[in-house]
């Protein structure tokens, strides 16, 4: 007779998971042992939330959920931040925590936190399993729940004496494939005529429009109309930034060149918007009317009120609306004059070869070495605003950057989950010296799990975006800065290689012979942050003087 963890695992089995991230306790063994006997990988990690983010990273490129695994108490309170990210990010994952008995146990109160009341406000659904014959449509319906739209966490806690119960064969609920409504002709229709009424309409990506679903209705829509695009941060990628119609990414919310079009124009179609995000234009009563297209009807906020929606699956919604108004907009280039400027205002100062490198000059050099459909995944600091800003993207999620939870940590799990994933591309993790260093024990799992990829330091000895903030705001430099370990000799610590950059010329060479060098290699270079105040803050300022500081963190 099969036991509780053997549902669990045939009903992994039959959602397709291939790998569970995790770290497991006690409670987990029944569940450890059925993985053992199963077509599915334990790919265990030095912390639960690095397989959190690894799970979230893999939902987030596959559209189907990571899973991940946990003990009880101290193992699943570790997997907050991953479920925050998942939720935030609209990244679907499933979490499988353990407990003690519920039937009897002799443990009394002995690590026991009430888990599923801890994650209702971080998932999409938390429960927990209380009899063996459940399970198949419980796990079928968080895996539903999950990848829905929009996606995100959902968390099962399995009691130890529910997984080790036997009990009648249960067979798994069979998988079907759905598909999400397109949006009402009536909407299409309304959406129709406004953009055919505009004088100067813009696009814009939002992060929904990256989802693996998305991505090829798209670049149709773009081709067909004609109307430039911007990006947010997390919108990045999905039609190709090295195509004549891209006019720059908003990494601050105005004032910043791209916001030249976005003042400019009448009529902005935000596809994707989700309001997660750190605003990329802030609507006014004066401002733009705008278009939400998304598959979830827009949330209005106080910067974000759209005036018409067509709501549904995105692409072929956007087909249908491209069917509309295709070879009908005489204005569609109206704000394509701006393009020049705007771009090669961006990319001022790339080729500088002042030593320590600027940012400029970095996101520079790591596109250079970085083909096409090669991935970067950045950590959260300071450098993350420049490489949303200046780093082209031509294929769909190529930059992989968290500008929804935005914490720190990120960086080398899920620069690691896509390495595991696309095994023949370039994959390279972004992080600053603070936080790399809170996630940096995944190097012996990245080292473990043979994985290809580059780790590029960011060394400024702070938590450089707080103390920037510090410095903009007038408060005296204080209590942001640290001191680092020798980082090629710590990467050589864990079996993997470590090289400092000594000089700007270095960087490119040294990035290019960590690809070529295969295995897990970790590069160091340092960074001249007063590039930040000098153009986030002075220049942008100069261009419109009234200006305030600009908001960044
Ligand atoms: C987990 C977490 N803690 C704190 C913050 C607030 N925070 C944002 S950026 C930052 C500093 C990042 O430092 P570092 O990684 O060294 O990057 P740098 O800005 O120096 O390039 C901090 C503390 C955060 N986003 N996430
Ligand atoms: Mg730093």
């Amino acid at each position: 007779m099969p036991k509780g963890s053997d549902l669990l695992i045939a009903a992994l089995e039959n959602e397709g998971v291939d790998r569970i991230f995790g770290v497991p306790g006690e409670e987990n063994l029944d569940v450890v042992e059925s993985l053992r006997n199963s077509s599915i990988k334990l790919i265990l990690t030095r912390h639960e939330q690095g397989a959190a983010f690894m799970a979230a990273t893999y939902g987030r490129l596959t559209g189907r959920p990571g899973v991940c695994i946990t003990t009880l108490g101290p193992g699943a309170l570790n997997l907050t931040t991953g479920a925050a990210y998942a939720m935030l990010g609209a990244m679907p994952m499933v979490m499988i925590t353990g407990q003690k008995g519920i039937m009897s146990s002799r443990q009394a109160r002995f690590q026991i936190v009430d888990v599923v009341a801890t994650f209702k406000p971080l998932t999409k659904m938390s429960r927990q399993i209380v009899s063996p014959g459940s399970i198949p449509t419980l796990v079928r319906d968080a895996f539903r729940i999950a990848m829905e739209e929009r996606p995100g966490p959902v968390l099962l806690e399995l009691p130890e004496d529910v997984a080790g119960e036997e009990g009648p064969h249960v067979l798994p609920v069979p998988v079907h494939p759905i598909e999400i409504p397109v949006a009402h002709r009536t909407a299409l229709d309304r959406a129709a005529d406004m953009i055919l009424r505009a004088k100067r309409p813009l696009v814009m990506l939002g992060a929904a429009a990256s989802r693996p679903r998305s991505t090829a209705g798209l670049s149709g829509f773009v081709r067909r109309t004609q109307i430039p695009f911007f990006t947010t941060q997390m919108g990045k990628g999905t039609v190709p930034g090295g195509g004549n119609l891209y006019m720059g990414t908003a990494a601050l919310s105005e004032r910043d060149y791209v916001h030249e079009a976005v003042d400019q124009a009448d009529l902005i179609i935000a596809i994707g918007h989700d309001t997660i995000e750190k605003p990329p234009f802030i609507m006014g009563p004066k401002g733009p009317q705008v278009i939400h297209v998304g598959y979830t009807p827009a949330n209005v906020d106080a910067v974000y009120f759209p005036h018409a929606e067509v709501v549904g699956d995105v692409g072929p919604s956007l087909e249908l609306l491209a069917d509309r108004i295709e070879g009908k907009l005489p204005n569609a280039g109206a704000l394509l004059s701006l393009r020049d400027g705007i771009l090669s205002r961006i990319s001022d100062r790339a080729t500088e070869d002042r030593w320590p490198p600027t940012p400029q000059r970095i996101v520079h050099d790591v596109r250079q070495v970085i083909p096409a459909d090669g991935i970067v995944a950045l950590d959260n600091g300071m450098y993350k605003i420049w490489f949303a800003r200046n780093y082209r993207t031509y294929v769909a999620n190529t930059l992989l950057l968290d500008n929804a939870l935005a914490t720190m940590g990120a960086g080398l799990p899920s620069a690691m989950m896509a390495a595991m994933m696309y095994p023949d591309r370039r994959v390279m993790a972004v992080c600053g010296d603070g936080g790399f260093m809170m996630n940096s024990q995944e190097m012996e799992t990245a080292v473990r799990l043979r994985l290809n990829l580059v780790v590029l330091i960011l060394d400024d000895g702070a938590y450089g975006m707080i103390r920037w903030k510090q410095a903009v705001d007038n408060f005296p430099d204080y209590g942001l800065t640290f001191g680092n370990p020798d980082f090629v000799r710590y990467a050589e610590s864990y079996g993997a290689k470590g090289t400092r950059v000594e000089s700007t010329e270095g960087l490119i060479p040294a990035l290019e012979a960590a690809f070529q060098g295969g295995g897990v290699h970790l590069v160091a270079v340092p960074i001249d942050y007063t590039e930040n105040t000098r153009v986030l803050v002075d220049e942008l300022r100069a261009r419109i003087p009234a200006a305030a500081a600009v908001e960044l963190v």
